[in-house]
């Protein structure tokens, strides 16, 4: 049998037997559910962040992601009574025995140096944008090169971090192969050959957080392998854990597969957010035209005008292709005028704000305005890239004395400003000179926010005619 042969095949039989242990890197929104979903599955699974606040509060079986409750954590959580020593934000050894060879659930730590005797490391980093919009891979460079100085042969990585196409084989395999700092064992200068001593392959993360029908284990898998065997290693893992399981033919195409998902939301949500504005010239009700075009039973799928898009994906994730193929002297116009249209919707409204206060015969400056939910979405309280933000930094460019509701947003930190949500509903609303309605939390009793309200601005109509 071929050194290949042998690595991949011995990766192989301990993932048939749920015995390869699993790492996670980086325990966020997309991490801590994939770790106990593998531990659910019956992997010996290791959690690692930089974090140690994360990491003691996952091995004291406290959750601080809402999709997985602190009961089911606590489920999975290692038994520290087997021997292996204080986990925390370190890890004790028995001489010689993995960490994590006689446990079927996950422990987590600070310490990348568990990586030794993990046969699969799956990365959950975050890659955000910098200032300038482009991409920031600072945490995928920093958690590669960990990866690489503990990388062995038959191990198998994963990025799942939302990324360019190109880059798990453009920027993560080099940083594997240097191995910075890599222990050399055997022949002196450890060199690992992808495909051959290592496995490498990219796997698109598709969390929904909030979501209760989606979830890890029941939502398709994409992954793209370097090479046939790197494939064949990558799927057989998540197969452990996931019901179906989507290979394509490459890291790149699986990444671009995830762009291509995000981006057509942010696409299609601009359209109809220009739709809207198209609306309003045309003096026609967006909404009566969306819900109709809506009855439409096949070739169309509902978005719907608002204030803006937020979040930690729609809003950046088509970045990082638009920056990629600028690199390629092609500019992804769609992407572009998208992100136009979308990050202008905030504008838009406070001029409607302006709008409706000029029709009662005061002026932005001075008013006191009232903005209803923070939150980028509904019954949610992650404030990234909220366009509610926006709308609260334009009102006080424009002068207006700017308050905000939100039942899950207790405070607000943006662009130098801090500010501390309403406590008292009513009270607000009957002291406001205009509400402008931006998140349409369910809680919310809108009839009587309308009967409440002096006037009003509803950029997601929900409030009665
Ligand atoms: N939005 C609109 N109109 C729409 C839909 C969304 O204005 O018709 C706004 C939302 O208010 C929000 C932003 O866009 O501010 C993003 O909304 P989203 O529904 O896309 O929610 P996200 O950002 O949580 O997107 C996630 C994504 N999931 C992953 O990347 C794994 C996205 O791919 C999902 O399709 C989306 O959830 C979902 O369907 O809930």
């Amino acid at each position: 049998m071929s050194q290949t042969m042998t690595e991949q095949h011995t990766l192989l039989v301990k993932i048939h037997a749920h015995t390869a242990q699993v790492a996670i890197i980086g325990l966020g929104y997309v991490g801590l559910p994939l770790a106990v979903a593998f531990a659910e599955a019956g992997f010996p699974v290791i959690g690692i962040d930089v974090d140690a606040s994360k990491v003691d509060a996952i091995n004291a079986g406290h959750s601080y992601i809402s999709d997985i409750s602190s009961a089911r954590l606590a489920a999975v959580i290692g038994d520290r009574r087997s021997g292996v020593g204080d986990w925390g934000s370190g890890i004790g050894k028995q001489a010689g025995q993995s960490p994590v060879a006689n446990l079927r659930s996950l422990i987590a730590t600070t310490d990348y140096a568990v990586l030794a005797t993990c046969d699969a490391a799956i990365i959950c980093v975050p890659t955000p944008l910098n200032k300038t919009r482009d991409p920031d891979v600072r945490y995928l460079i920093a958690a590669g090169e960990s990866v690489a100085r503990y990388l062995h042969p038959g191990m198998l990585v994963v990025l799942e971090s939302t990324t360019y196409p190109g880059t798990t084989e453009e920027l993560l395999l080099p940083i594997l192969q240097r191995g910075e700092g890599r222990k050399t064992v055997g022949d002196g200068n450890l060199t690992l050959s992808p495909g051959q001593d290592f496995f490498l392959a990219f796997s698109p993360e598709r969390i929904d957080p909030g979501r209760t029908d989606w979830m890890v284990e029941n939502t398709p898998k994409v992954v793209g392998g370097l090479t046939p065997a790197c494939l064949e290693a990558a799927t057989a893992l998540y197969r452990g854990a996931i019901q179906t399981i989507v290979p394509v033919s490459s890291p790149a195409a699986a990444e671009m597969t995830k762009l291509l998902e995000n981006t057509f939301r942010a696409v299609n949500i601009a359209l109809v957010n220009e739709v809207a504005i198209m609306c309003d010239k045309l003096g026609l009700d967006v909404w009566e035209v969306v819900n109709a075009a809506a009855t439409k039973p096949y070739g169309y799928m509902k978005f719907t005008p608002g204030p803006g898009v937020g979040g930690h994906c729609i809003p950046l994730d088509p970045h990082y292709l638009s920056w990629k193929l600028k690199t390629l002297n092609y500019n992804a116009r769609f992407i572009q005028l998208a992100g136009e249209i979308n990050s202008d919707m905030p504008r838009y409204w406070v001029e409607k704000v302006q709008d409706a206060l000029n029709e009662v015969g005061k002026a932005v400056k001075g008013s006191r305005v009232l903005v209803l939910g923070v939150a980028y979405k509904k019954d949610i309280d992650d404030v990234r890239e909220s366009p509610a933000l926006d709308v609260i930094e334009l009102l006080h460019q424009k002068g207006a004395d700017v308050q905000y509701h939100d039942p899950y947003v207790p405070t607000i930190h943006h662009n130098g400003f801090a500010m501390t949500g309403e406590l008292d509903l009513d009270t607000a609303l009957a002291a406001a000179d205009c509400v402008v309605v931006v998140t349409d939390h369910s809680c919310y009793d809108w009839a009587a926010v309308a009967r409440l309200a002096r006037c009003a601005v509803d950029t997601r109509s929900v409030l009665p005619t």
